[in-house]
């Protein structure tokens, strides 16, 4: 494929720091060179040292899981966009479902973290996806098309460009119940002319848009051979160096 493949494990609320650099370590050791990018979304905690680790491997970039929406001043806990790029992050999570879900992230909020993100010189990973009801009912394509439009349309081309997109069906998210290939292309393609819609063809042609739910050792290549799938977002399966380094040799 032309376009930039990315594979990004996203490691969640896992890994002490001890294991974070084990598995940083391992994923090193095992990973060939190869044209797709390979992003590790590690905890706060282990992001520079996860950077340590990686700084020498080419095709290996820092991700977070997550930024608040300020740029700095009494927000308790939170992390902000310019602390991410003080340590190497190049890579920013953005609207994962569990944020959405379990933190009350709205698409407004979404739309300001995308802006701090980018004003940072950082690159959102913007996920978007449908519940079961809502696929069961139908409407998944107008559900993921309204998030995106809410979260990332009022971008300047120039902007836009910068994002990767995420399509995560919240009903495969660590359910082991993947998306059918069929299904992930047929969003994908449906993200794809959106975006046509509102950038023009060459940019959105040239997005790349993630499959995120359940991707596995085994499902990967399948996924990724699907025309306007351009790699993945990984969550359980990025926490074992010899999957996720199957994973990423799944892109091609
Ligand atoms: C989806 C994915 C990573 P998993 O949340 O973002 O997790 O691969 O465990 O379904």
């Amino acid at each position: 494929k032309t376009r930039q493949q990315i594979v990004a494990g996203n490691w969640k609320m896992n890994k002490n720091y001890g294991e974070g650099r084990e598995l940083a370590m391992e994923i090193v050791e095992r990973l060939k060179p190869s044209n797709t990018q390979v992003v590790l979304c590690a905890p706060y905690i282990h992001l520079q040292l996860v950077k340590n680790i990686i700084k020498d491997v080419a095709s290996l970039y820092l991700g977070a899981q997550n930024c608040h929406q300020e740029d700095k001043g009494a927000y308790t806990g939170e992390i902000s966009v310019d602390m991410l790029k003080s340590v190497g992050v190049s890579y920013v999570i953005l609207g994962h479902s569990e944020r959405r879900e379990y933190f009350g992230e709205s698409d407004e909020l979404l739309a300001k973290k995308t802006d701090k993100v980018l004003a940072a010189g950082l690159l959102p990973i913007f996920c978007c996806g449908e519940s079961l009801d809502i696929r069961d009912a139908g409407t998944h394509v107008a559900h993921v098309q309204a998030q995106i439009k809410a979260g990332l349309f009022h971008l300047s081309p120039e902007e836009f460009q910068k994002v990767v997109i995420a399509y995560e069906p919240i009903w495969a998210i660590g359910t082991g119940r993947t998306a059918s290939p069929e299904q992930a292309q047929d969003m994908h393609a449906a993200i794809r002319a959106l975006l046509t819609d509102q950038y023009g063809a060459e940019i959105a042609d040239a997005t790349t848009i993630l499959y995120g739910g359940s991707v596995n050792g085994g499902n990967a290549a399948v996924l990724f051979s699907q025309p306007d799938v351009d790699g993945g977002l990984v969550g359980g399966a990025s926490l074992k160096a010899e999957e996720f380094i199957t994973i990423v040799e799944a892109t091609k």
